[in-house]
């Protein structure tokens, strides 16, 4: 955890001087950063947040067409939040996949021009190395120009342990195999503390850090996540997107920031109150004004709901994620409004038009595709 005993000099940091910083585009350190999120009026950090935003991008509004696979949800795992996981040994409401039937389900979007397929799941003891790289493989054949992003880096810490790999020779694999690069997932909070309360027994967040500094210098991009709205302050939410902008620095590997709002729908931490929408505009404008070295902040529509994925562009957002198909349920079971996730191109273009923007068809590295 970071530093913040400079009490002093941080009272002595007023607002008026951090904004200044911003907006002459200099980089805010984390004392300011911790006076900007506590003093700042929600009004002011969105139009700082929506400046730097029509800075980089304009009104362009990237979206994707993209499909999620998710293996399994038996998981060895035991986080507090999740509500979607299952044990082995605890099989009512598991799923399990089997290779053909995920082929299957790349086979049913055959007509729908998707561009990427996401693939993430629960940690299945059996489920290992050999078995994804086999996956990717087929999925490869069939689409030979579809984008896998696959497996958050709490799976592929497990999945280079158990096949007595390091970091790089297991991602190496995979990149062979085809796949291009790495969802934001697993990230949750990095501070130790907290992290041990919600999700003590999975990756490290140095592991999780490593992981992606290694897919990186192998040329295999990520994005960046924080669960956010449960037990964190906000000196815990600026540890973590300090240590993901140093990373960033460093490696220039990471295409978008995605605040994920804990859900607390069916999980060991439903005693929690879900965060307000207030609550989900100034995390997404903060992650803005501080990730000055990110290039896109997404909000994830099936988790954080359409209308404020349409609030969410005034406050720093230029990427709303994809068409989905109703393929995920992380955030259904969770509790999120949207039990069933679908939107087609035309539904995401009119959410994002509709509110005055532009939408921008993109891969997943930010190819553009098309402008509507
Ligand atoms: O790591 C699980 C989160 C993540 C809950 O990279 C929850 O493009 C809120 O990271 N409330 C996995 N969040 C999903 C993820 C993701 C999704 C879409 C796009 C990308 C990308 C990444 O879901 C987990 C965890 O942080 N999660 N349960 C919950 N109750
Ligand atoms: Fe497993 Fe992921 Fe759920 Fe944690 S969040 S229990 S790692 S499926």
């Amino acid at each position: 955890m970071i530093d913040f005993s400079s009490v002093s000099e941080c009272l002595q940091t007023s607002l008026r001087t951090v904004v200044k910083k911003i907006q002459n585009q200099e980089r805010i350190n984390n004392n300011e950063a911790l006076v900007l999120y506590n003093e700042s009026p929600l009004s002011l950090l969105g139009s700082l947040a929506n400046d730097i935003r029509e800075r980089i991008h304009g009104d362009k509004t990237f979206f994707n067409k993209n499909i999620h696979i998710e293996p399994t949800n038996i998981c060895v795992f035991d986080c507090k939040f999740c509500a979607y996981s299952r044990k082995l040994s605890k099989k009512e409401e598991a799923w399990e996949f089997s290779q053909e039937e995920m082929i299957q389900q790349i086979l049913d979007h055959e007509d729908s021009e998707i561009t990427e397929v996401h693939i993430v799941g629960g940690v299945h003891p059996k489920m290992g190395l050999d078995y994804f790289v086999s996956l990717i493989s087929e999925v490869k054949k069939i689409r030979p120009n579809i984008h896998v992003k696959a497996f958050t880096a709490v799976e592929l810490e497990y999945m280079c342990r158990k096949a007595k790999v390091s970091y790089k020779e297991g991602l190496q694999i995979l990149k062979d195999a085809g796949q291009g690069s790495l969802p934001g997932g697993g990230a949750e909070i990095f501070d130790k503390k907290t992290r041990d309360k919600i999700c003590e027994d999975k990756c490290t967040s140095e592991e999780w850090l490593e992981m992606h500094e290694t897919a990186h210098s192998i040329g295999m991009p990520s994005n960046a996540t924080i669960l956010y709205g449960h037990i964190e302050t906000p000196e815990i939410i600026i540890d973590h997107l300090s240590r993901l902008r140093n990373l960033q620095d460093k490696t220039n590997g990471f295409n978008a920031f995605i605040p994920l709002k804990f859900r607390n729908g069916n999980n060991q931490m439903s005693d929690i109150k879900e965060g307000s929408i207030i609550n989900d505009l100034r995390m997404f404008a903060f992650s803005r004004i501080y990730l000055d070295n990110f290039p896109h902040i997404k909000s994830y529509w099936p988790m954080i709901g359409k209308k404020t994925t349409q609030n969410l562009l005034a406050f720093g957002v230029d990427d709303i994620d994809g068409t989905i198909h109703d393929t995920t349920k992380i955030y259904s079971m969770a509790g999120a409004e949207d039990q069933n996730p679908t939107m087609n191109s035309e539904e995401i273009i009119e959410l994002i038009t509709s509110v005055g923007r532009k939408a921008v068809e993109r891969d997943t590295v930010y190819n553009i595709i098309k402008e509507y």
